[in-house]
This record gives C-alpha cells, sequence and structure tokens, in this order.
C-alpha cells in the first residue's frame, strides 16, 4: 500500500477507512458505476429495541473480513472483474426528523436508480424501505417485492413512520404488484385477509429445499422487476441475534445465501439489508451475516450482468 492511501486499498481487516467490503467511496454516478452501496442510518420507526441506526457503520466494519476474498466462495468470478461499484456512504439527516429522511432518501435512491444503477441499501430500520420503495416505483414503476423478515410488515397502521406496516402502505401507494409479491421466513401473526401477497412461512423454509423456494419465487415474480427486501431478522436469533424484534425459529445464514444465489436470473433493480443493531450483536455476528448477505447480492446482480 501506498504511503499516500488512506482508504486501505490493501486487504487490511482494521487499517484506515474503507466502504463496504473495501469498495470506493463517492457519489459520482459515472457511466461506468454498475451498482451503488448506500445505508441509511435511521432507527425512529422501530417498535421494540432501537440502535439500528448503528447498522452501516457495523456492517462497513463487518464487511473489512470479507476483503481478501478475491473472488468469493462459491463464485466462479471476481465481482471487480464484472460490475463496478461504489460506496455513496450514509445518507445525513436532520435529528429526529422523520420527514426530512423520508425526503432525503427518496431523493438521493431516485437519483441512483434513474442512473441506470443498482442500489444495494443497509439500515436502518425497515421503515426505511418505504422511501426506498417510492423511489425504486417512480423510476421502475410497480415492482415484484421478494421479501425476508420474521414479519409481514404489512399492519394496517396509522402511523406515519413505522416499521410494521410500510409494505401495507407501499400496496395502498401502488408500488408493489401483490400478484406477483412473495414473503418468506414468515413466522409471526399477520391478518391474512389484510393483503394478497405470498407468503411461505419460516416452517416451510425450513423443511424444503432452497431449490423448492427458489422455483417458488420464479413461478411467484415472474419477468417483473424485483425490489428484494432482507430483515436481518428472517434469519434465526442463533444467526442474528443483534437486532430489534428477533424471533425464534428462523431460518439459516446459510439457506438464506443458498436461496439468493437462485436469484441471478431476476431483474433486481434494487435490494436492502434492514434491522442490524450492533448493541444487541455479540462477535458481530449479525453485521458479518448482513456484510456478506450484502456481498452475495452484489455478486447475484454481476451474474445476470454477465449472462
Ligand atoms: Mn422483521
Amino acid at each position: 500500500m501506498g504511503d499516500s492511501d488512506l482508504t486501505g486499498a490493501g486487504s487490511s481487516t482494521y487499517a484506515n477507512v474503507f466502504g463496504f467490503a473495501g469498495l470506493p467511496l463517492g457519489r459520482q454516478l459515472d457511466d461506468d458505476v454498475d451498482a451503488v452501496v448506500m445505508g441509511v442510518p435511521y432507527d425512529l420507526g422501530t417498535s421494540a429495541r432501537p440502535g439500528a441506526r448503528f447498522g452501516p457503520g457495523a456492517i462497513r466494519q463487518a464487511s473489512a473480513q470479507l476483503r481478501w476474498e478475491k473472488r468469493r466462495w462459491p463464485w466462479q468470478f471476481a465481482l471487480d472483474s464484472s460490475i463496478n461499484v461504489i460506496d455513496y456512504g450514509d445518507l445525513d439527516y436532520a435529528d429526529g426528523d422523520s420527514a426530512d429522511m423520508v425526503e432525503t432518501t427518496t431523493r438521493h435512491a431516485a437519483r441512483v436508480l434513474a442512473a441506470d444503477k443498482f442500489l444495494l441499501c443497509f439500515g436502518g430500520d425497515h421503515f426505511v424501505s418505504l422511501p426506498l420503495l417510492r423511489a425504486t416505483a417512480q423510476v421502475h414503476g410497480e415492482v415484484a417485492l421478494v421479501h425476508f423478515d420474521a414479519h409481514t410488515d404489512t399492519e394496517q397502521s396509522d402511523l406515519e413512520f413505522y416499521h410494521g406496516s410500510m409494505f401495507h402502505r407501499g400496496l395502498q401507494e401502488g408500488l408493489l404488484d401483490p400478484t406477483t409479491s412473495i414473503q418468506l421466513g414468515i413466522r409471526t401473526e399477520f391478518d391474512t385477509g389484510s393483503h394478497e401477497l405470498a407468503v411461505l412461512d419460516a416452517s416451510w423454509v425450513n423443511d424444503h429445499s432452497a431449490d423448492d423456494a427458489i422455483a417458488r419465487i420464479h413461478e411467484r415474480v415472474g419477468n417483473r422487476p424485483v425490489y428484494l427486501s432482507i430483515d436481518i431478522d428472517c434469519l434465526d436469533p442463533a444467526y442474528a441475534p443483534g437486532t430489534g424484534t428477533p424471533v425464534v425459529g428462523g431460518i439459516s445464514t446459510d439457506k438464506l445465501l443458498q436461496i439468493l444465489r437462485g436469484m441471478t436470473t431476476h431483474n433486481i433493480v434494487a435490494a436492502d439489508v434492514m434491522e442490524v443493531a450492533p448493541a444487541y450483536d455479540p462477535a458481530e455476528i449479525t453485521a458479518l451475516a448482513a456484510a456478506t448477505i450484502g456481498l452475495e447480492l452484489l455478486y447475484v446482480v454481476a451474474a445476470r450482468t454477465r449472462s
């Protein structure tokens, strides 16, 4: 590493400052940029344990563990040989001002998507998905939602900034196509009459193979543009204790990664990984899971670009 390089352009897992997985930091949406990673450090929509505002920072720190592998196992190509990715940094909003977060997130996400870049966002609590979906619908129209979570987040609530109702609101606002959307890993109560989204609950996902789940997603989504939303609490607390509303009986990190690796033929236009709350995360278990999921999502998008 050169004496003047402060971004740790080598593969150090601890020296200097660096973007997600060592990606360059910046907000220039040049033509050769294919994908953008962004953090939204917001947790005022949380119902239980707060702290997801520190998620993006913890995920970046944990992602240092993933820098040394030039070609992430089991992929057969190096990410940087296929796509160029930048880390946009975290969005900044006025303290305590949820409306400002919504406006800021919608504006920056729409800027990235309108420039025809894939957007990967790290939360923050799951409410942040609503402004992200608004931006996605502005650019791509109604999308299919593929959603991994312990909760459906379709509560019919009037709360304006709440992490348990944003997909209900997304349906109300016409951002999602319910007939092509699917939720996986669900293991809390929900009103089956409140929405038309398909649900594969956690027991189903645990009792079936990843290939079975992939087949169901293919059937449901078809060719529609996909918004992929991953609440880290889709994982069992054994794999992701550091989150606001953990629920036992979840899926494993391995199962989730296997399912995601089967999505290389889908037109995933944007994705998020939400609800990492580092204060409850011993040994960076959850942050490392989120970082790995995020990195593999970039491979999924790269694999589609290559084919
Ligand atoms: Mn959840």
